[in-house]
């Protein structure tokens, strides 16, 4: 079904299009709450702290698109402006994003068009987020469409960065003076420490936590042995 068929009414078009967004964001959020889910049952723990998502305005769409050289068509908006659906994942550590993004590539009805991966490659500025444009298959009551939905996986310190970042480009309409810029990489390299430093301990804190569970594992193993033995010399011992 071509929901962007010109001879479709377009405000009918329209509501289809968004209708089609809002429900492959439903989608991919239903997926990463099951992976969060089941991580917590088999690892008791958490890798996603959050998970927001949003629709982009009609204004961010037109302006893309004129950005592009491109007429605001619903054609061209389907066509050229990937991140219509828009859903930011926010990690713990930087090794969940990795885990996550590739859960959901293996995923059979995902079609992943695109990856940025702007950890391992910042961006000049020191963004760093892991970007996928994925399809996912939204079946309808008359077909199945494949809905764009941009995914950017992120720390909480990445985000917290990019968070601030945005807001300085937006107050300075991207023309932020240098020293400003400047102290904004500084930042951005503080975060990647952190980051780092996070995971470390993070890994350390799990080969404690392993240590410890097989030390119990084994006292649970000898107490069961000693119970065993101490009732075999009772009934035996009974018995003669
Ligand atoms: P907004 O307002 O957040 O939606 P493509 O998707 O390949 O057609 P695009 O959009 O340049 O081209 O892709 P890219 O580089 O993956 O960026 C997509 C989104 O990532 C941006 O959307 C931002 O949300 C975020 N992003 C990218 N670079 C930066 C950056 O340097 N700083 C911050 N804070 N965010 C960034 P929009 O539409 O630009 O903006």
């Amino acid at each position: 079904m071509d929901y962007t068929d010109s001879s479709y009414d377009s405000v009918d078009s329209w509501k289809t299009i968004i209708l089609l967004y809002n429900s492959a964001l439903k989608e991919i959020n239903t997926k990463l709450e099951i992976l969060n889910d089941e991580f917590q049952h088999v690892h008791r723990y958490n890798p996603i702290e959050h998970i927001k998502s949003r629709i982009k305005t009609p204004e961010s769409i037109v302006k893309k698109l004129r950005q592009r050289g491109y007429e605001s068509t619903i054609e061209n908006m389907v066509k050229y402006v990937n991140d219509i659906a828009g859903i930011r994942v926010i990690c713990s550590f930087t090794s969940d994003i990795y885990n996550i993004a590739e859960m959901l590539a293996n995923q059979s009805d995902i079609n992943v068009l695109s990856i940025k991966d702007y950890i391992s490659h910042p961006k000049e500025s020191g963004y760093k987020s892991y970007h996928m444009i994925v399809t996912v298959p939204i079946f309808l009551s008359d077909g199945c469409v494949d809905t764009k939905v941009e995914i950017q996986i992120r720390t909480v310190a990445m985000d917290f960065w990019a968070s601030l970042e945005h807001k300085i480009n937006y107050k300075f309409e991207g023309e932020a003076p240098e020293h400003i810029k400047r102290e904004l990489f500084e930042c951005a390299e503080m975060v990647s420490d952190l980051d780092a430093k996070m995971m470390s301990l993070n890994d350390e804190i799990k080969g404690f936590a392993a240590s410890e569970s097989e030390l119990e594992e084994q006292i649970e193993r000898q107490k069961r042995a000693a119970e065993r033995t101490l009732l075999k010399e009772k009934l035996y011992g009974e018995a003669e």
